[in-house]
């Protein structure tokens, strides 16, 4: 079915920026954009369905390219704690953190998992996400980190949303392998990737590289065998120190290095030849109060793509709204609203390996597109969170 979508102005976001058509006119056949231009040169035709925007500014679908929105249990009680000076270390060692997340996801239905995260998917779509990516990562063994894709894979096959899904059991060290992180990357490596990726669900392998988590030499272990799988790789890098793991990401043509705060000009120049985008995660900076800032400076000199996500987590970006991580894109990480808008649409696109059919307005790509009515393409990441007025259409279809 051919629908004109018009009265309305477009910033498309093709090569990452506003590319703004005002006046503009959209048609979709079917799931896809068949045609986008200045109304004035809309092709002449039978228009079968016509919509008025009335006057609204129509971005592609927003992307959040990196969650851990399916996880068992709630860790604001640790927040508590640490804001009345208990440390995240002291918390750790107590059983919390990480591992208290781990023992209630291990612990949690498969119907549980799907409930607690479909409302978090929501409240994001309510922002105008219509793609996201999700991460397993805190099962841990063979059982729950099938239990976790399961999830997500029903995720994206129940709601209105694209989901894609990333293995990352190599996550953090899960208690039964205590003093034996070599041992479990082998079970990763020779077991978990294996029969996962088997069963398809999959999409992508992502690790965290770091002090506290596993070793560049541990991360590459995982990368070679996501290769041999075939699945391209993420990394969370440099978060809280600087291992060069986004170099190593870059060696392996990941899609993305995430996080960054610590990375040096040369691991910005490995990833611009790589083409790895850069995601920053501005959720998790300010969530853990960080003062470290990535190297935005590097990072356009070298022309590395950025993308700017959510990170969903409970641990350290309990965040719901794409939208607000635009803004603290822009106040805490010093992007532009236009770099910020290009973070969370193409760029996204790109850290998904989605490019070619996602993330900018153009004729061929899925019609996924946001109707907001805001006076400037800069309100998405001007104002915090709120509910914008706005009309989502996913696949060539208005979504409630
Ligand atoms: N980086 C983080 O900040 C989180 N995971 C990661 O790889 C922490 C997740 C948590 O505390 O639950
Ligand atoms: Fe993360």
């Amino acid at each position: 079915m051919k629908t004109l979508w018009q009265n309305c102005h477009a910033a498309t976001m093709a090569q990452g920026v506003y590319s703004i058509i005002e006046d503009a006119a959209i048609v979709t056949q079917g799931e896809h954009i068949q045609w986008i231009g200045p109304r004035a040169e809309l092709p002449v035709g039978d228009y079968p369905a016509v919509n008025d925007l009335k006057g609204a500014w129509v971005t592609p679908g927003l992307i959040d390219c990196h969650t851990h929105a399916v996880f068992g249990g709630n860790r604001s009680g640790e927040f508590e704690q640490r804001l009345q000076g208990v440390s995240y270390a002291d918390i750790a060692a107590a059983g919390g953190g990480i591992a208290s997340t781990v023992r209630a996801t291990r612990a949690a239905s498969e119907d549980e998992l799907f409930a607690s995260a479909a409302k978090r998917l929501k409240s994001l779509m309510r922002d105008g996400v219509t793609t996201v990516e999700v991460k397993s990562g805190y099962g841990l063994d063979l059982p729950s980190e099938r239990k976790m894709l399961r999830v997500i894979r029903r995720l994206g096959a129940e709601l209105p949303v694209s989901v894609r899904s990333t293995c990352l059991a190599a996550h953090a060290l899960p208690p039964e392998y205590k003093d034996r992180a070599d041992d479990y990357i082998e079970h990763i490596c020779a077991e978990m990737l294996p029969a996962l990726a088997a069963e398809g669900l999959v999409d992508a392998v992502d690790a965290f590289c770091e002090y506290l988590a596993f070793s560049p030499e541990q991360v590459e272990r995982v990368f070679l065998t996501a290769q041999r799988l075939d699945l391209p790789v993420k990394l969370h890098a440099e978060q809280l120190s600087s291992l060069h793991g986004s170099s190593l990401a870059a060696r392996y043509q990941a899609l993305s290095a995430d996080h960054l705060e610590f990375m040096t000009e040369d691991d910005a120049k490995a990833m611009a030849e790589s083409g790895t985008v850069a995601v920053l995660l501005p959720g998790a900076f300010y969530f853990l109060r960080e003062t470290q800032l990535p190297p935005m400076d590097a990072l356009r000199k070298h022309g590395v793509k950025i993308a700017v996500a959510s990170d969903l987590n409970p641990g350290t970006s309990p965040a719901l709204s794409l939208r607000l991580m635009l803004n603290m894109a822009c106040t805490c990480l010093r992007l532009t609203p236009e770099e910020a808008l290009a973070g969370a649409t193409i760029h996204a696109a790109q850290a998904l390996g989605m490019a070619q059919t996602h993330g900018s307005l153009e004729a061929g790509k899925v019609a996924d597109f946001v109707a907001w009515h805001i006076d400037r393409p800069a309100d998405l990441s001007y104002w915090l969170g709120g509910d914008l007025e706005k009309r989502v259409v996913r696949h060539g279809v208005e979504i409630d």
